[in-house]
């Protein structure tokens, strides 16, 4: 089935990203959302960018090596797409198909927030690259964890210990505040799909915001449709 008609498909299971700075908690919200929703007896895979295939992880490999930002933003930009592109062909499209629930760590508004407004790189290549990667597969929810900058990079550090920071661990404080700016400016231009959850919490306290705002906005329309009318 191509990217379009399962994003028309009203069996689908329903694609909810996780978005936010460096460190704000997406992985461990992730989690504890996939806990509650397989507790509800809902199909859940949990994947990421860049990565969650074998094609995309490749590519994850060379663009948190650092390799991808040699070539510039443009090209950098191209590898987040080719790698988005195999992941939504070879797992989001087909999970979605079957009717799970899929839970994915960044997607596109990563490239919006990194590339675009931090990275500068022209709005219309990634208008084109959006429209060949995902065509009409936007999230049914986004939730965007937002952090004091701060906060997040020593969470990231404590988490990492003594390895060394990736491509984008080693940015300045400066670059963490404009991604964060940029992801406030997402959740404002797009109300309906975005979610701007407070991330400052316990994990605990974090999961019921988010939990809430699932709840909210998909669980109801879920259950209306598993339900004969
Ligand atoms: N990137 C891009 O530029 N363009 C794109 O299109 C895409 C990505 C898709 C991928 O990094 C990088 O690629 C990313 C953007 C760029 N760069 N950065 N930075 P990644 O996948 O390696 O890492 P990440 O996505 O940034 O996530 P993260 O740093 O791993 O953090 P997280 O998943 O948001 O947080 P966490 O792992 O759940 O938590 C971090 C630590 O804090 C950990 O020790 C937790 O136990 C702790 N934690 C979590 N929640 C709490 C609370 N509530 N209180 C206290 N401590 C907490």
């Amino acid at each position: 089935m191509a990217k379009n008609e399962i994003a028309e498909n009203s069996a689908r299971g329903r694609f909810i990203t996780f978005e936010g700075g460096e460190g704000s908690g997406k992985s461990t919200q992730i989690r504890l959302l996939a806990e509650r929703l397989d507790a509800e007896k809902l199909r859940v895979v949990v994947t990421r960018e860049p990565g969650g295939s074998p094609g995309a992880e490749i590519i994850r490999h060379l663009v948190l090596s650092g390799m991808g930002k040699l070539l510039g933003p443009e090209a950098e930009t191209m590898l987040f797409a080719a790698a988005r592109d195999d992941h939504v062909q070879t797992v989001i499209a087909p999970a979605l198909a079957q009717g799970m629930w899929v839970l994915c760590d960044r997607f596109a508004d990563s490239t919006r927030a990194y590339q675009g407004k931090v990275g500068q790189v022209d709005t219309r290549l990634l208008d084109g690259l959006e429209r060949v990667t995902i065509g009409d597969l936007k999230p049914d929810l986004t939730v965007i964890l937002d952090l004091p900058v701060e906060t997040g990079i020593m969470r990231a550090a404590a988490r990492r210990g003594a390895d060394a920071p990736d491509r984008f661990e080693s940015e300045q404080v400066d670059f963490h505040q404009k991604l964060c700016d940029a992801y406030r400016e997402i959740a404002l231009n797009e109300p309906q799909r975005c979610m701007l959850i407070d991330a400052a919490g316990t994990p605990e306290e974090v999961a019921e915001k988010v939990w809430a705002a699932v709840q909210g906005r998909l669980l109801p329309l879920h259950s209306n449709e598993a339900s004969p009318a």
